[in-house]
């Protein structure tokens, strides 16, 4: 696996899932894997989840983790090709990413989408440059687009937690203060459509994400319709892709509560977290025994030593 980025990218899903059991089960039974080897994770944006759970995930397999917060403790990186560098960013990519990528073996990148400029998300500018640039396999730990170590450890959950062969799963929208980026709800999408499942996806109109992820799976306009039956809710917020990176709508009737989960087939809650209480979800809901939250947060480390553990044996 050369780049981490698409579901596409893991290959046989249910080999996939299988191999995280396994790596579940027993963490510590590649350590030989990372001797003498090294992946450095560069942060453009905050984190909590992923950088603990990359950092954890590389332990578990003796690599050794190196953390880079770009913008705080390393020279402000420029990311836009041909420009005039009279502002505050000293270091191009150009030149940062091939150094990085001759101190380590893996990279792993944080870098959200700018929400401004629609191309150059969509294009995965700054990923494609780590590709391009270092040489050595790189992991996409939300990048403009996509969060694929999230989807991996969301499907793993939910492969851990069905009762049935295929459950329900209903991404449903919800409102936020904030523009937030399409990556988590892309990914999801993508990976629950290669997934044996029956997908929804519930949201109001205008918040139509990119057909790319979308695929065949369901849309439904109508929250309380799409939740009936329901065995797994996923809630998210979302900024909408026409205006681009725009809150378009924060219609708190959206929140996810105990009128939603009623109509449901007794169903789990999943989040990625981050997330705002009383605004994505009440607190009855995310304090209930069906929120798999936490142990959803932990399948993170499962996920991401999958991903590593691939790429060490194919050097
Ligand atoms: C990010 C997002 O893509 O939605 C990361 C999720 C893993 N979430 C946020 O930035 C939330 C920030 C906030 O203020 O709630």
């Amino acid at each position: 696996m050369k780049s981490f980025f698409h579901v596409q990218d893991i290959g046989d899903l249910a080999k996939a899932l299988e191999e995280a059991k396994q790596v579940k089960a027993t963490p510590y039974a590649w350590q030989h894997l990372g001797k003498n080897k090294t992946i450095i994770l560069v942060f453009f944006n905050n984190s909590l989840r992923t950088r603990l759970s990359s950092q954890k995930a590389a332990l578990n397999l003796g690599l050794d983790p190196i953390v880079l917060n770009v913008n705080g403790d390393s020279w402000k990186l420029e990311t836009r090709m041909g420009v005039v560098m009279d502002g505050d960013k000293s270091e191009h990519l150009k030149e940062a990413i091939p150094v990085i990528g001759s101190y380590c073996d893996l990279i792993g990148v944080r870098s959200f989408a700018g929400l401004t400029d629609k191309e150059f998300d969509y294009n995965e500018t700054i990923l494609k440059q780590f590709i391009d640039y270092s040489g050595k396999p790189v992991i996409s730990l939300e990048s403009a687009t996509v969060h694929p170590c999230q989807a991996f450890a969301d499907l793993f959950t939910i492969e851990e937690y069905k009762t049935k062969k295929r459950p329900k799963v209903v991404m449903t929208w919800a409102p936020h203060p904030r523009a937030l980026p399409q990556a988590v709800p892309n990914s999801f999408a993508e990976w629950m459509n290669a997934a044996d499942v029956d997908f929804v996806i519930a949201q109001p109109e205008g918040y139509e994400l990119d057909p790319q992820f979308v695929g065949n799976a369901r849309v439904v306009y109508d929250q309380m319709e799409a939740f009936e039956g329901a065995d797994f809710v996923y809630a998210k917020n979302w900024s909408a892709m026409t205006p681009y990176g725009q809150v378009i709508n924060k219609d708190m009737s959206w929140t996810v509560g105990a009128r939603q989960m009623a109509v449901t087939n007794n169903a789990h809650f999943l989040h990625c977290l981050p997330v705002r209480r009383n605004m994505i979800v009440t607190d009855e809901v995310i304090d209930s025994p069906r929120s798999l939250v936490i142990p959803e947060a932990a399948n993170r480390v499962v996920s991401a030593q999958v991903v590593m553990k691939r790429m060490l044996e194919e050097m």
